[in-house]
C-alpha cells in the first residue's frame, strides 16, 4: 500500500519517493498508527532518526533532522521582518514551525491544522508541540487552511505554509487560487513563505508556480536547504512579498540558540544551481 509507511512485516517503514526509489527506516517500535478522516498517521521509533512521523506514507518530521526543515521554513522570513506581530501557520500540526515562530518576539501566532488526530498524536510523541501550544501567544485552530483564510478578519505580517508535497491531495495548497487568497489576508509590507517540495523531483511544479507567483508578487524568490529525510536531495521554499526583498535586507533578526540557520546560510540559500535557474527562466 503506497500511502502506508509500515511494510507488511512491520519491521521496516518506508517512503516511496519516486516510482522506483525510496527511503527506508528500520522500525524499533511502532508508536502510533491510525487512519483519521483525512489520512493515515504513523509514528515509529528508529535508532538513527528517533521518532518519525509519516502522513499517508510520506515522511513529515523526524526528531533527528526536523530542525533543518523547520528553521529554514520560519527564520528566513521572520529574520527579515522588523516587527512580526501576527503570524499565521497553515498546516504543520507537528508544531515544529510554531516552536520556531515563538522564538521571535511575535504577539500572536495561529496554527491552523486540518486534522485533530495529527495534533493528538504529535502532542504525545513530539513534546515540543505541547510546549509551543501552551505559550499564551499561540492559538490552535482545527480547520481547513482554505476555509480559515476565507473567514478570518485578522491580517498577518507573516504567513507560513507548512503543507505537504505539491502533488497529490495537498496540491491545492500550492495552486494559484490559494496564493491569491493568502495575499488578501496579508498586511501590506508582509510576507509569505511556503515549503515548495523537492528541487529535482518537483521541478515541473516549480516551473509552473514561478510563472504565477512572479505575476502576483513583486518579490518572488525560491530558496533551498537540504532536509536529509525528504525526497531527492535539496528542498525548496518560496519567499513572497510586495515590499521585502530578502537579498536587500541589511540587518537580520536571528534568535539565539538556533542549530541550522545563520547569516551565511541565509545568503547561500537563495543561490540557484544552473539547472534550476534555467527551469525558472523557461517558464512560459
Ligand atoms: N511539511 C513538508 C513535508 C513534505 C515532505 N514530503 C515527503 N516526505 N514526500 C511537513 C510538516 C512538518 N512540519
Amino acid at each position: 500500500m503506497k500511502n502506508t509507511a509500515l511494510a507488511p512485516d512491520r519491521k521496516e517503514a518506508r517512503e516511496f519517493q519516486t516510482a522506483s526509489t525510496g527511503l527506508f527506516f528500520k522500525v524499533k517500535k511502532v508508536l502510533y498508527e491510525k487512519k483519521s478522516t483525512f489520512q493515515k498517521i504513523e509514528i515509529i521509533e528508529n535508532d538513527f532518526y528517533g521518532r518519525v512521523l509519516f502522513l499517508d506514507g510520506l515522511v513529515q518530521t523526524t526528531e533527528r533532522d526536523e530542525f533543518f526543515y523547520h528553521e529554514m521554513l520560519v527564520h528566513p522570513a521572520l529574520a527579515c521582518l522588523p516587527r512580526p506581530e501576527k503570524v499565521l501557520i497553515i498546516g504543520g500540526g507537528d508544531g515544529g514551525a510554531l516552536r520556531e515562530v515563538l522564538k521571535h518576539p511575535v504577539k500572536k501566532a495561529w496554527l491552523v491544522e486540518i486534522d485533530q488526530e495529527v495534533i493528538r498524536a504529535c502532542e504525545k510523541y513530539f513534546p515540543w508541540l505541547d510546549r509551543a501550544l501552551s505559550d499564551p501567544r499561540a492559538e490552535l485552530a482545527i480547520a481547513d487552511g482554505f476555509d480559515f483564510i476565507q473567514k478570518t478578519r485578522e491580517r498577518f505580517e507573516a504567513i507560513i505554509v507548512d503543507s505537504s508535497d505539491p502533488v497529490g491531495p495537498s496540491a491545492i495548497l500550492h495552486a494559484r487560487d490559494f496564493y491569491l487568497k493568502l495575499k488578501k489576508v496579508l498586511k501590506p509590507g508582509g510576507l509569505i513563505v511556503a515549503q515548495a517540495g523537492s528541487q529535482l523531483l518537483h521541478l515541473r511544479e516549480h516551473e509552473q508556480k514561478a510563472r504565477f507567483l512572479k505575476r502576483m508578487f513583486k518579490v518572488a524568490r525560491f530558496y533551498t536547504a537540504p532536509v536529509p529525510t525528504y525526497p531527492v536531495g535539496t528542498w525548496c521554499y518560496t519567499f513572497l512579498s510586495d515590499r521585502i526583498d530578502p537579498l536587500k535586507i541589511k540587518k537580520l533578526r536571528i534568535p539565539d540558540g538556533l542549530k541550522y540557520f545563520n547569516q551565511e546560510i541565509f545568503l547561500a540559500s537563495f543561490a540557484r544551481p544552473a539547472f534550476f535557474q534555467q527551469a525558472l527562466k523557461n517558464r512560459k
